[in-house]
């Protein structure tokens, strides 16, 4: 192998391994709840991203964090099954986790694209989602 050759080789090396960790690179989310609703510092997410998100209940009750597809009307109200309803989650943060004032955190790496209206950040504390505590989000 010439001089050059190795020369290259290395410099090669070099940028797979630059490529590589930048693919790593974690993506901070900010999410803020409240009665009743969610403010995050991202909305719109691209899949194969992974996603640092630190929620912080800046209410005076319990709150919590799924992300999960929308519910329908027939599935909302008193006879929603919680443990169901856990299961369909994407991701989550339970309530207990989440008290007024504490702030939790998850990592989470959307897998598959979800267009506007298929995918949202949502409460379920019984009575929070009816009240509106839900966030639209997209992934592409
Ligand atoms: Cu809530």
């Amino acid at each position: 192998m010439s001089k050059f050759r190795k020369y290259f080789v290395v410099l090669l090396t070099a940028g797979l391994l630059l490529t590589a960790c930048g693919g790593q690179k974690t993506n901070d989310v900010k999410i803020t709840l409240t009665e009743f609703g969610f403010e995050s510092s991202i909305t719109d997410f691209k899949a194969g991203v992974p996603y640092h998100f630190v929620v912080t209940n800046a209410g005076s009750v319990e709150h919590e964090i799924m992300i999960m597809a929308p519910l329908q009307e027939s599935q909302m109200g008193m006879a929603m099954d919680m443990e169901a309803l856990d299961e369909t989650a994407l991701a989550m943060i339970e309530a207990d986790e989440l008290t007024p004032g504490a702030t939790a955190s998850f990592d989470y790496t959307f897998t598959e694209p979800a267009p506007a209206g298929s995918l949202e950040f949502a409460c379920h504390t019984p009575g929070h989602y009816e009240a509106g505590m839900m966030l639209p989000i997209t992934v592409k």
